[in-house]
C-alpha cells in the first residue's frame, strides 16, 4: 500500500484491538505452547462454534479515550484526555487495569485537581510508573500527527498522564514511532526501520530524567536503545527460540520488557516461520507469535498488532477475527476519521 493510506490506518487501529482481545486469553501465563495459541485462533475461524465476543481490556479502553480525545479536540488536549481516562475507568473498572494506575485514574476524576500530571508523579513514592500502560495506548498518536516531532511530543505527554517514569513514557514514544514509521512503509526495509528507531530513541533518551531513572533502576544509560540493539542482533540470527526472546527482551508488564519485544515480533514475522501455519499471512503470524511468548500477551499482541497492521493494511486482517472482537468495528470507523485528521494536518493537506 501507499504510505499513510487509509488501509494502513484501519489495519493499525483494528489489529491493535484484535491483539488485546485475542491476547487476553493468555495474559499472565508463564508458558503458552504454540499448539494452544493455534487452537485459540482456529476457534475464531470456526463460525459453526458460535463463539462469544472476546472483550477488550484496559489497553483498548484507554486507546479509545486517546482516539476520541484527539478527534474531538483535533489535537492533543491533556485536560480532555485525562477526563476521558477517569470517566472510562469509573464506568468500566473491571477491564483489568494495572494495580497502580487505578489510583491515578481515581484522582484524575477529582474536580479539584489543578495539575493533571500530578497524580502520575505521585506514583510509586514519587518515582512514577514504568508499566507499559502508556505504550499500550500510544498507536493513535501516530495516526493523528503526520510530523514525527509531534508524534514524539504528544505520545510522551499522553503517557505522562499516568506514567511519569521515563521508562514508562519513553516506551510509549517508541511504540508511537514504530507505528509512525510502519505507516510510511518503512518495514519494507527492516534493517533501516530498526536503525531509524535507534537513531530517534538516541535523541529521545538523551535526557537527565532518563539517565537518573536508568541509574536508579540499574539499567543501561539509554535503556530502550540498548534493547533495540538486542532486537537488531536477534533479527540477524537465522534461528531464535521463544526462550531466547523472553530472556533477551522480556515479556512482562514493564514498558522496557514489552515494547522492544513487540517490535521484535513484527520483524521476526515478516517472513514465514516453521512454527506457524503456512496459510498464515504476516499479520496472523505476528499475533500468533506474540501470544506464544506468554506473559503480558494482550499488551504485546496489541502493540505488535498496531505496528503490523500499519504495515500490512486492513486487507490482511481476518474478517472472522474482527467479528469476534469487541470494539474492532468501532476502531475501523475511527481509523477513517483519524485518517482525515492526519491528512488535514499534513503540509499541503
Ligand atoms: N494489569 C494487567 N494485568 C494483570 C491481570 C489483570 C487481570 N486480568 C484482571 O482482570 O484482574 N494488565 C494491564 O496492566 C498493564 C498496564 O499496566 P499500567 O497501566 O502500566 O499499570 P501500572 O499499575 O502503572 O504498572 C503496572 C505494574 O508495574 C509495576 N510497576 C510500575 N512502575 C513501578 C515502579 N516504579 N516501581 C515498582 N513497580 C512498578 C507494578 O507492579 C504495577 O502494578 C497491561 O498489561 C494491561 O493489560
Ligand atoms: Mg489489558
Ligand atoms: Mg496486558
Amino acid at each position: 500500500g501507499s504510505p499513510a493510506s487509509l488501509s494502513r490506518f484501519r489495519g493499525a487501529l483494528v489489529a491493535g484491538v484484535l491483539g488485546d482481545c485475542i491476547g487476553g486469553e493468555f495474559e499472565g501465563a508463564e508458558e503458552v505452547p504454540m499448539e494452544s495459541v493455534l487452537q485459540h485462533l482456529n476457534s475464531l475461524d470456526d463460525e459453526s462454534k458460535g463463539n462469544g465476543i472476546l472483550e477488550y481490556s484496559d489497553d483498548t479502553a484507554m486507546a479509545r479515550c486517546v482516539v476520541q480525545s484527539l478527534l474531538t479536540r483535533a489535537g492533543f488536549d491533556e485536560q480532555d484526555m485525562a477526563r476521558r481516562f477517569a470517566k472510562e475507568y469509573s464506568a468500566s473498572p473491571g477491564r483489568g487495569y494495572g494495580s497502580g494506575v487505578i489510583q491515578v485514574l481515581k484522582k484524575l476524576s477529582s474536580p479539584q485537581l489543578s495539575d493533571v500530571y500530578q497524580p502520575a508523579r505521585d506514583q510509586f513514592n514519587g518515582r512514577g510508573s514504568f508499566g507499559n500502560g502508556g505504550a499500550m495506548r500510544a498507536a493513535p498518536f501516530a495516526l493523528a500527527f503526520p510530523e514525527m516531532a509531534d508524534v514524539t511530543r504528544f505520545s510522551r505527554l499522553g503517557a505522562m498522564l499516568t506514567h511519569s517514569c521515563s521508562l514508562g513514557y519513553n516506551g510509549a514514544v517508541l511504540q508511537a514511532l514504530a507505528v509512525h514509521l510502519s505507516l510510511q512503509g518503512a518495514l519494507n526495509l527492516p534493517q533501516q526501520f530498526i536503525s531509524r528507531l535507534i537513531t530517534e530513541m538516541e535523541e529521545v533518551e538523551d535526557s537527565e530524567a532518563t539517565r537518573s531513572d536508568a541509574r536508579i533502576l540499574k539499567e543501561a544509560e539509554k535503556p530502550f536503545c540498548e534493547r533495540l540493539h538486542r532486537v537488531r542482533d536477534m533479527m540477524d540470527r537465522s534461528k531464535v527460540s521463544i526462550e531466547e526472546v523472553i530472556s533477551e527482551l522480556g515479556n512482562g508488564i514493564a514498558a522496557l520488557h514489552s515494547v522492544p519485544t513487540a517490535i521484535f515480533c513484527v520483524l521476526h514475522c515478516l517472513q514465514p516461520r516453521e512454527c506457524l501455519p503456512e496459510k498464515y499471512g504476516g499479520l496472523e503470524r505476528t499475533i500468533a507469535y506474540s501470544l506464544a511468548l506468554g506473559g503480558d500477551t494482550d499488551t504485546i499482541a496489541c502493540m505488535a498488532g498496531a505496528i503490523a497492521g500499519a504495515h500490512y493494511g486492513i486487507e490482511a486482517v481476518p474478517q472472522l477475527w474482527i467479528k469476534c472482537c469487541e470494539g474492532a468495528e468501532d476502531a475501523d470507523m475511527n481509523a477513517e476519521r483519524l485518517h482525515m485528521l492526519y491528512h488535514q494536518s499534513s503540509p499541503g493537506g
